[in-house]
Parts: C-alpha cells; structure tokens; sequence
C-alpha cells in the first residue's frame, strides 16, 4: 500500500463543519494572512517565486513569475489592479476545485488576501461555473464570514490594506475556463478568447492588470507563507515541488480526490484508490482531463508531474485522472470527447469550428460501424490542422483523445472499418445469391 502523504490542502476536509470560519480559525486559518500583512507585498512574490509553486489549472506557469509581471508600485501603477479566481472548473474528469471549495472555502479566501495584497489588488473575482449553485452558495456565506470577521473590506486586520471580494456566476460555457473568455464574461460579453499578448498581466479585466490563477493554485499560497518555500519543495520533485489534488474518476474501487506529492504514478495512486473495480484490468487512463492525451497500462510508473507527463507524451493538466477498464471502447470513449469538444467550442477560428464538427461526424459514423480505413487518416489529417493551428488551446485539447487514441488503438478503430467491410461483404453475398 502506497504511504499517503500528511495531507496538506485536504487537511480540514474531514473535520465537521469544515467550511465554516471558526473550525478553520481552530486549524490555523488565516494565521497566514495575518504573517502576510506584515511583510513588503514584493516579500511575497519571492516566496511563491522560491517555492516553485506552478499553476494548477492545466498549464503549470510558475504562479510567483506571473504575479511578478503585475505593474510594480515604484512603477507608476496607478491604475486598478484585479485578481481573478478560475473557478470554472469544466475540464472532463475534473473535479478537485469544487470539493476544495465546497470543503475549505476559507483557504481559498485566505489565499485571495495574500496574493491581492502581493500584487495590490483591491478587488478580487472568484468566477465560478454557474451549474454548482451549491458551491456559490457556500462560497458567498463563506466571503461575508470573511467580511464580518475583519478579513475582507477596509483596513484587513488594521493592516491599512482593502479587498474586497465578489462571487461571479458564469453560465455554463466550458470555453469560459479560457482566462482571456472568462475575463471577457466578467465584464459581461459572450465569453470568447482573446488574442495574447498582451497577457492578462498588461491588460485584463477591463484592460488593467489583472492575474488569473486556479483556485487550487491560491489555495496553496497560506500553507507556503506558514511553512516556507524549503517546506513546499520538500514534496514533489525538483521543477514541480508540492503536494496537489487528483481527481481519480471512473473504474476504481474508490473515485474521488487524493492529496499526493507531484511526480506520484498511477500505480501508486491506484492503490489509495482501492486498485481497479471489480479487478477487471486497467486499458486506459487521462492524466490531466480529456484535454491531455491518454495513456495505457504502459504507463502506469510515469512520474505524474509537468515534466514526467510530458516526457511520456502527454500533459499533467489539471491531474483529472479517469480511469478505464478492458471493457471500454476507445473510439466509443473518443467520440464521446469529440462531441464534447464540438459542442463547447465557441466558434471564433475556423479549425476548430469546423474541425470539430466534422471529427465527431466521422467518429459516429465509425462508431455506428459505417467506417473505412480512410476515414482514420482523414480524422489525422483534420487534428493537424487543428493542431497549432487554433486559436486558443480548446482546439489542440480536442485533437488529444483522437491522435492518441488512434496511436495506442489503432487496431479497434480498424475493427470498426473491418466489421463494415464484412458486413458490406456480407450485403453484397446476400445481394449476389438474390
Ligand atoms: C505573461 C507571458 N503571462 C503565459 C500566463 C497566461 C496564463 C498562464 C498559462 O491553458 C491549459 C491548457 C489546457 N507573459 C506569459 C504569461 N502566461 N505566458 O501563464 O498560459 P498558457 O497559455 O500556457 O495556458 P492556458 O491558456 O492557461 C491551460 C489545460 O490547461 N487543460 C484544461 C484546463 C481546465 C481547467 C479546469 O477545468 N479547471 O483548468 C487541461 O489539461 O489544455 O493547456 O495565465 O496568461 N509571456
Ligand atoms: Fe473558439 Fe475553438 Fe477557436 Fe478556441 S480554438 S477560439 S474554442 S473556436
């Protein structure tokens, strides 16, 4: 059985209560902020900087480099500054962000202070998927407890600091956890992507500087001020140090969220899990959500963290683990994602628009075992031009299920074209005896 880590971020989860403010103030909540406020703010962007700490939403930008690239005060940041909190948590399989949020909604809060006070911002957005009322709700009694408490508004713990913070609903668009489309939505368009550079930094919400980070990613920032960078990189590895979330989903014993360092594999994950349902073996898996190309049983010792999941061929992404068993069809699997993706995409660029559409037109056919051989080279020859190609990475997510289903099941997509081959054959005999 593989060592469960002491948790870190999930440690309040199972305490009663745990979202309210008075268990996280008996489990040293907000002991974070209050070290925080007493430092320069450029204090704290070193010390996310020396922690290593990289962004959990998929992408795995250093979060202390980011916050850095906000106007300093000493040069001429005069304009507002905003912190924006990508809680439109949508990537299939994912599912970290909202149980945070829903079980230690005050870290979240805690975390918002110190980065906004790092980066001197005064206003805060935590922008949420509008399908999790439950979560909105429990996000707004947790911000007015901040707020009654002396944690948010004017002069935070006399500090001469002001945040505050508003919950924003977004309305179930899975483009909308694009940071330019959720910013867009923000200020009240059609949440589409918008062309970088200039990144969110030099122009954002309204078109002042503006960081957009994950929740997990914020959630993480009171633990490092408490513990210190040396702490934080005791867990994980040298370019990815920390403990992180996992969503394990689909056939395992036990789905859910499991705390582990970064650079932890499958293998080991598999057994917190509870090992594979019903013992039926594992085929394939996603490390990072639907976006990030699967893997197989092959690759079950792959070290999951940014590095180890791109040297193998894929991405950590946001560690949405979803797990299949041999009972699974993989281009049923794929054409499912593909019809995702078709639907989710906000039709700004050609190839993806288009590119998507006709992918799931060929992936049903195939499916519905109407398939020939060419059509698998046609659905490649489309990923490439999707590939690099796109606007915003919605495009190139959309490409991952399919290339990679085909290089690692290329033989059950051909099945398809072969059982209608066969059964033209068979047509064509029953038409020939006629
Ligand atoms: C200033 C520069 N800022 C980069 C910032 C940029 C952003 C961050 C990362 O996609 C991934 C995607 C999905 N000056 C900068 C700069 N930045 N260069 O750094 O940027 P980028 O473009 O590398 O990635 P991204 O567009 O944020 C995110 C993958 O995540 N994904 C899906 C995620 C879904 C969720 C969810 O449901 N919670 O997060 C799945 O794997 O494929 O690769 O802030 O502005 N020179
Ligand atoms: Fe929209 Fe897709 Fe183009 Fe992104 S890649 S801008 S989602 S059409």
């Amino acid at each position: 059985m593989a060592d469960p880590i002491t948790p870190v971020l999930t440690k309040r989860w199972l305490s009663p209560n745990s979202w309210r403010l008075s268990t996280y103030e008996q489990l040293e909540g907000y002991t974070a902020v209050k070290k925080a406020l007493r430092k320069p703010p450029e204090q704290m962007v070193a010390l996310i900087k020396d922690a290593g700490l990289r962004g959990r939403g998929g992408a795995g930008f250093p979060a202390g480099v980011k916050w850095s690239f906000m106007p300093q005060a000493d040069k001429g940041a005069a304009k507002p500054h905003y912190l924006v909190i990508n809680a439109d948590e949508g990537e299939p399989g994912t599912c970290k962000d909202i149980p945070l949020m829903m079980a230690d909604p005050h870290s979240l809060i805690e975390g918002c202070i110190i980065a906004s006070y790092a980066m001197r911002a005064h206003h805060c957005f935590i922008y949420v998927r509008g399908e999790v009322l439950h979560c909105i709700r429990r996000l707004n009694a947790a911000v007015r407890e901040a707020y009654d408490a002396g944690y948010l508004g004017k002069d935070i713990l006399g500090s001469g600091f002001d945040l505050d913070i508003v919950v924003h609903a977004g309305a179930g668009a899975y483009i909308c956890g694009e940071e330019t489309a959720l910013l867009d939505s923000l200020e009240g368009r059609r949440g589409q992507p918008r062309l970088k550079p200039p990144f969110p930094a030099a122009a954002g919400l309204y078109a002042k500087p503006t960081t957009v980070n994950n929740v997990e990613t914020i959630a993480t920032v009171p633990y490092i001020v408490n513990g210190g960078s040396d702490w934080f990189r005791e867990m994980g590895t040298e370019k990815s140090p920390g403990p992180k979330i996992f969503s394990i989903s689909g056939h395992v014993e036990q789905p859910g969220q499991y705390e582990a360092p970064l650079g932890t594999t499958l293998r080991e994950l598999l057994e917190l899990a509870g090992g594979m349902k019903d013992g039926i073996p594992l085929k394939f898996w996603t490390p990072g959500g639907s976006s990030t190309p699967m893997f197989t049983a092959d690759h079950l010792d792959v070290p999951l963290d940014f590095e180890g999941a791109a040297e193998a061929g894929s991405m950590l992404g946001t560690t949405a683990i979803m797990v299949f068993n041999e009972t699974v069809s993989v281009p049923w699997a794929v054409m499912k994602w593909t019809q995702f993706y078709e639907h989710e995409s906000c039709g700004k660029c050609t190839p993806c628009r288009e590119g998507t559409f006709w992918l799931a037109q060929v992936l049903e056919r195939m499916v519905a075992g109407k398939g020939t051989e060419e059509d698998i080279d046609t659905m490649l020859d489309v990923c490439d031009n999707i590939l690099g190609r796109s606007f915003c990475a919605l495009g190139d997510g959309a490409v991952s299920p399919i290339e990679s289903g085909i290089k690692y099941f290329r033989d059950e997509f051909l099945a398809l074209c072969e059982d209608n081959k066969s059964k033209q054959s068979e047509a064509e005999l029953v038409g020939a005896k006629a």
